[in-house]
């Protein structure tokens, strides 16, 4: 019923979420990190296997379209709890999760019923354009370059910071947690990236070295299963000014101090519209990279 052979619906998530709470007690718990315009749940799961672990977030599917995402996030998060490769069972059990496939669950359901290329929310500002980049619109140096106040444009920021429910409500989940963070990791696409804060700015921030260090060591091991080749930098030197972005508010308001955004495969021969034969070398190859970012992190946090 649910697998990584193909996209699946929202619906078709959440019930293999809720499903995994059942199959692990104990260790799976269903969280709820928001709602959406259309009142949809934001729903993710916290993996615990023991109390007082460094707290990871994973964040999918912030931008509606990203199909490989969501999918990335549940073939990890699945990992985590079926894979007896030693070194995928220490990091599933030594540090705590919380892990959302669906950042964005109204633009998503959108991309499979109406238009396949939708990126932003499904709110209604007052004029003739639905929905804000929910990519934008976090409260952090929101409006500082690379967004758009025009209604229509993709890059809409909102028309004031956490304008759009989804993003504030998350913030509002994520607040609850921030003291047990040490690691946010975003999935995008496309383009194969790893990218550190911030998207307002290059100035290198204070562990500017040890983010690219344990980078250029985490591509490297994406690229040891298939050969993909990532890049690894600061937004702004790497893509373009983009302010607003979930990451860089949760650096910037509580100092997490391992942040990673990634742009999944591929470089622009399907984009957005990634086969699902892709699915599983794509989840297998970024687990890889995973791994490397949380044994690295161990001697930093
Ligand atoms: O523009 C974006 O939001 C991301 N690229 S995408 O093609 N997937 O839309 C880049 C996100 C950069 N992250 C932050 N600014 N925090
Ligand atoms: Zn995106």
């Amino acid at each position: 019923i649910f697998g990584w052979n193909a996209y699946y619906r929202l619906n078709d998530i959440y019930n293999w979420l809720d499903s995994l709470e059942a199959q692990y007690p104990g260790v799976v718990s269903v969280v709820v990190g928001g709602t959406t315009y259309e009142g949809r749940e934001i729903r993710g799961v916290k993996v615990s296997y023991k109390a007082g672990n460094p707290g990871v977030f994973v964040e999918g599917g912030i931008h509606a379209r990203e199909w490989i995402s969501p999918a990335t996030v549940t073939y990890i998060l699945n990992q985590l709890l079926t894979s007896q490769d030693p070194a995928i069972r220490d990091i599933a059990e030594n540090y705590d999760w919380y892990i959302f496939p669906s950042f964005n669950p109204d633009g998503y359901e959108y991309t499979h019923t109406t238009n396949r290329l939708w990126r932003k929310t499904r709110s209604r500002s007052s004029s003739l354009c639905y929905g804000a980049d929910p990519n934008r619109n976090w409260g952090f140096h929101w409006m500082d370059g690379g967004a758009s106040s025009s209604a229509c444009s993709e890059t809409y920021a909102g028309s004031s910071a956490f304008s759009e429910i989804e993003a504030r409500s998350l913030s509002q989940y994520i607040s609850t947690i921030a003291d047990k963070l040490s690691v946010y990791l975003s999935f995008h696409s496309y383009s194969q990236y790893l990218l550190i804060p911030y998207g307002f700015s290059n100035a290198h921030i204070s562990n500017y070295d040890t983010l690219m260090d344990i980078g250029k060591k985490a591509i490297n091991s994406l690229s040891q299963r298939y050969g993909t080749k990532y890049v690894v930098g600061n937004i702004v030197d790497v893509i373009y000014v983009a302010s607003g972005g979930s990451m860089d508010w949760v650096r910037g308001e509580y100092g997490t101090p391992i942040t990673y955004t990634y742009e999944l495969r591929d470089t622009g021969r399907n984009g957005f519209v990634l086969p699902a034969e892709q699915i599983i070398p794509t989840g297998e190859e970024t687990l890889d990279s995973v791994l490397t970012i949380l044994q690295e992190a161990r001697s930093v946090i």
